[in-house]
């Protein structure tokens, strides 16, 4: 099946979708510097003192929410609009709307901001009870998840309208994704729903004298874990749908990247205890079974590594390629959109590796709250989805702003220093991890450290540096490319075709079966533990602003 060709985004769109990436990489450039800034606290080089920041813990909180939050969801809703429309070759159902949602979560971004930059929210980004931040963070955090909720609104409603005109036909691929990472990602938002508007939200005004920290964290990860996959599934879009076209070849199979998309559904739902393990209060009967599912939500991302590496090798034979291995030589590595996406699935394949670890139950005891839980997610939001979202933005913004890639020798140069450079500071967080060395901590200045965690903390120093430059030679190319990127109005945008054409059974197209799959896991691993723990809950904590 053809996915779609040739159609022209409305001027509106592109602006629109330009206007999420422009904030998506502005906080990103701030995210960036503060982790070098980080790494260097770290290896005993405090440059705080040089800045308007307080502490190491407001710059840590800012980090987080920056780079983890807002540089991968305002990022996620631009890609996620234009694969949409692309897609489907039509506008969004409601032009009025799409603007509505960005205007909502630029507001409640200003918020954020504010409440971040004037150190009233050094709560770190997974906003933990019973650190207390300004409302207005709450409040900014709920406007920006709205504002992702009107956009699966307005998806449903364009979906719909393509239906109807197209009785019978099959979802193109790319709107297939976005859809099942926004389902996805609405039935997952109920836990913080839950939390920031009846719980935090209150507590902070001074409504409600307290709350229940226990209550709370198991609201957050309700949402949390499934967030790890709303900054997935939209890299997934670009490997499944796109990187095969950019290597020359085409998507190995269909129906198993529908069934990758839909099994992430109901799988990436209940495991949210499998960040509570050390946790009291839920029985070892449910983290179990949450730790169980974990090792479920696993195998999507098994069958991407061989369906993408398989698309990929098709690329490297129709290239000329052959020999068992010898096809690699053949793949585009001069394009440095597709080259920083493979080395950014090498990495991931140690991310998800690292990921195993921490979801091994007994195993997570050594794990965590130390330094390992931030060598995974570096490996893992910090590569497969920073990375690939660089690389998608190495295509994305030429075509929008109607100009060639600027430097696409210093954009290769990029990709291999993030590689490079990820690499070095994951292996010493991990190594560090591995020693007991905890993680949110100003290691830089604690007066417990031991001479034999210096080494890995200078392999984080070393790696943070690289990342830097590495990032600063990102803008430079998207900043020059802008500015001085040599006119073009045939910008390519890259969607594969599926190798064979295939029926396609029904229920790898719908997505009701999924959604009702999903609630009943949901209601049978989470309903009674949650129960349980409200019915034992004392929201009697005030709360504590220790900076
Ligand atoms: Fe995780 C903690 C378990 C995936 C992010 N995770 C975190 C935290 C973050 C995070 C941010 O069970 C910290 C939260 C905090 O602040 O406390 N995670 C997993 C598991 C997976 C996983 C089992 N995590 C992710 C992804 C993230 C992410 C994805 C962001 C995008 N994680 C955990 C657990 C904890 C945790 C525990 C809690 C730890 C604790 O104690 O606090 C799996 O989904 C991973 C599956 C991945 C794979 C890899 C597939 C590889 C592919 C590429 C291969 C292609 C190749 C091609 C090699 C199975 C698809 C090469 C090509 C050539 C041409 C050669």
């Amino acid at each position: 099946m053809a996915v779609t060709g040739g159609y022209q985004l409305q001027r509106g769109d592109k602006r629109l979708i330009l206007a999420y990436i422009f904030i998506a990489l502005a906080h990103l450039a701030v995210g960036i510097l503060l982790g070098f800034m980080q790494g260097m606290q770290h290896a005993g080089i405090d440059l705080y003192k040089y800045t308007f920041l307080a502490h190491y813990y407001q710059g840590l909180s800012i980090h987080g929410v920056y780079n983890a939050l807002v540089f991968t969801t305002f990022f996620i809703a631009g890609f996620l609009h234009f694969a949409m429309t692309y897609s489907l070759k039509r506008p969004m159902h409601s032009t009025k709307l799409s603007w509505f949602t960005f205007w909502l979560m630029t507001a409640g971004l200003i918020m954020v901001d504010w409440a971040l930059l004037t150190n009233r929210a050094s709560v770190l980004y997974t906003s933990y009870a019973p650190l207390q931040a300004h409302p207005a963070y709450y409040i900014g955090l709920v406007l920006v998840v709205v504002g992702t909720l009107l956009l699966l609104a307005n998806c449903l409603l364009t979906y719909l309208g393509w239906r109807r005109d197209h009785p019978g036909q099959k979802t193109p691929l790319p709107a297939f994704g976005v859809l099942a990472t926004l389902i996805m990602w609405g039935m997952a938002s109920v836990g913080i729903a839950v939390q920031f508007i009846f719980l935090l939200i209150p507590w902070s005004l001074g409504l409600t004298d307290g709350v229940d920290p226990l209550v709370s964290r198991t609201l957050f990860w309700f949402t949390g874990h499934p967030l790890v996959y709303f900054w997935l599934l939209p890299v997934y879009i670009s490997w499944y749908f796109m990187l095969p076209k950019q290597a020359g070849g085409k998507l190995f199979s269909e129906p198993l990247a529908r069934l990758a998309f839909l099994l992430f559904i109901p799988l990436s739902l209940p495991v949210g205890f499998h960040h509570q393990f050390l946790d009291p209060g839920v029985s070892t009967g449910y983290k179990a079974v949450h730790a169980f599912i974990t090792f479920g939500v696993f195998m999507p991302s098994m069958l991407t590594a061989f369906t993408v590496l398989a698309s990929i090798e098709s690329g490297g034979r129709a290239r000329g390629g052959k020999g068992r291995l010898a096809w690699i030589k053949s793949l585009p590595w001069n394009d440095p959109s597709f080259t920083a996406q493979v080395l950014a699935m090498l990495l991931f394949a140690l991310g998800g590796i690292s990921g195993l670890v921490n979801a091994s139950f007994t195993v997570n005891l050594v794990v965590h709250n130390t330094m390992f839980v931030p060598g995974h997610f570096h490996l893992t939001v910090g590569t497969a989805t920073a990375m690939t979202f660089m690389a998608v933005a190495y295509w994305l913004v030429p075509y929008l702003a109607k100009r060639k890639l600027w430097g696409r020798r210093v954009a290769l140069v990029q990709s291999a220093l993030w590689f490079v450079g990820m690499a070095i500071m994951s292996r010493g967080m991990s190594w560090a991890g591995l020693m007991g060395v905890p993680r949110r901590t100003a290691l830089g200045s604690a007066p417990y450290v031991l001479p034999e965690w210096l080494t890995a903390f200078n392999w984080m120093a070393v790696g943070g540096a690289v990342l830097t430059i590495s990032g600063l030679l990102f803008f430079v190319v998207l900043i020059m490319t802008v500015l001085r990127g040599q006119r073009a109005e045939d910008i390519e945008v890259p969607l594969a075709e599926p190798l064979q054409e295939e029926t396609i059974p029904w229920y790898l197209d719908r997505f009701r079966p999924w959604v009702i799959g999903a609630a009943v896991l949901v209601l049978m691993a989470y309903g009674p533990a949650i129960a349980q723990l409200v019915s034992i809950s004392n929201p009697a904590s005030p709360g504590f602003m220790p900076y």
